[in-house]
């Protein structure tokens, strides 16, 4: 049976409140967590992921969990060692502990950042791509990948790995009108991920049907998700208001652009 009862984890952040608006037309009922209050949600559990007795209770008598909570760029090393990497640890340990069967992790595009763009129209980018982080917050989601897929082989919990591109109302780089993930195919996305059958621990892109996509958007599709918008419309206006990059500016080059020259 499809989850009816979905935990959301980050739900203060900008893709929860996309998710908080959207996902309950799809027929889910929301237990939002975070450690910030949820702006017009009292009863949403303000609470670290490091609380191991608050996230126990958050995530008991669930059917699934949408993973977003964390940090969400570039930080120092020990921040992301709790937030993301502890902090996803324990969320899977919880999970276990309470029998949650599956899990909708928030990857990132920056854990294969380090890839170059190919260079010619057409060629995908596929989700069997060696893992290249760009950041040390690129590496904590490798990190979240493999532990989805541990705990997949060993647990049988499981996983759909979402490599966000830029989720987002609208692109505001040039680059985005490559990685665009627009909200309303965000929500699609996460349906698909939350309802698609026969998962262990899956890897999809987590982008709209951009023109100028540069990822396979295969995975996605064998899970039942069709995007259905496109950053193009925002191509022309966008172009004339930044200008294209420079040919060897990461933007340009590498699969997650400025990032690779991001410092903590
Ligand atoms: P955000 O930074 O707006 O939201 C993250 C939320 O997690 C915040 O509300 C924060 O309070 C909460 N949080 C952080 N540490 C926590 C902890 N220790 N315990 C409990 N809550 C904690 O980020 P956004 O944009 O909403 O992204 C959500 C997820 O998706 C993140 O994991 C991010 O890395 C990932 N992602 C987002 C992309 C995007 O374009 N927005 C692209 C790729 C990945
Ligand atoms: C991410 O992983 C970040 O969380 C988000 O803020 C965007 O910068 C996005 O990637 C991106 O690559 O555009």
């Amino acid at each position: 049976p499809a989850p009816r009862t979905v935990l959301l984890t980050g739900a203060a952040g900008g893709v929860g409140a996309l998710l908080r608006d959207r996902l309950p037309a799809y027929g889910y009922a929301l237990r939002l967590f975070d450690i910030v209050p949820v702006p017009g949600d009292p009863d949403a559990i303000a609470a670290d992921l490091l609380d191991n007795t608050a996230l126990r209770a958050a995530v008991r008598g669930v059917d699934a969990v949408v993973h977003l909570a964390g940090i969400s760029q570039e930080a120092p090393f020990a921040d992301l060692l709790t937030s993301n990497i502890e902090g996803t640890y324990r969320l899977y340990e919880a999970a276990r502990a309470e029998g949650v069967q599956r899990i909708v992790l928030a990857s990132s595009n920056h854990a294969v950042g380090f890839t170059p763009r190919p260079a010619a129209p057409g060629v995908a980018v596929a989700t069997t791509t060696p893992l290249r982080p760009d950041t040390l917050y690129g590496l904590s989601k490798c990190f979240g990948e493999n532990l989805a897929s541990l705990y997949a082989d060993k647990y049988g919990i499981e996983t759909v790995s979402l490599r966000i591109g830029s989720c987002c109302p609208r692109p505001r780089t040039v680059r985005m009108l490559a990685t665009w993930l627009s909200p309303a195919d965000c929500a699609r996305l996460v349906h698909a991920a939350l309802t698609a059958e026969e998962i262990h621990h899956a890897v999809v892109y987590g982008i709209s049907a951009n023109t100028r996509a540069w990822w396979d958007l295969s995975a996605g599709a064998a899970l039942g998700y069709t995007p259905r918008d496109d950053a193009e419309i925002f191509a022309e206006q966008l172009i004339a208001e930044l200008g294209e990059p420079l040919p060897d500016d990461p933007e340009r080059t590498h699969i997650g652009g400025s990032f690779l020259t991001a410092e903590p």
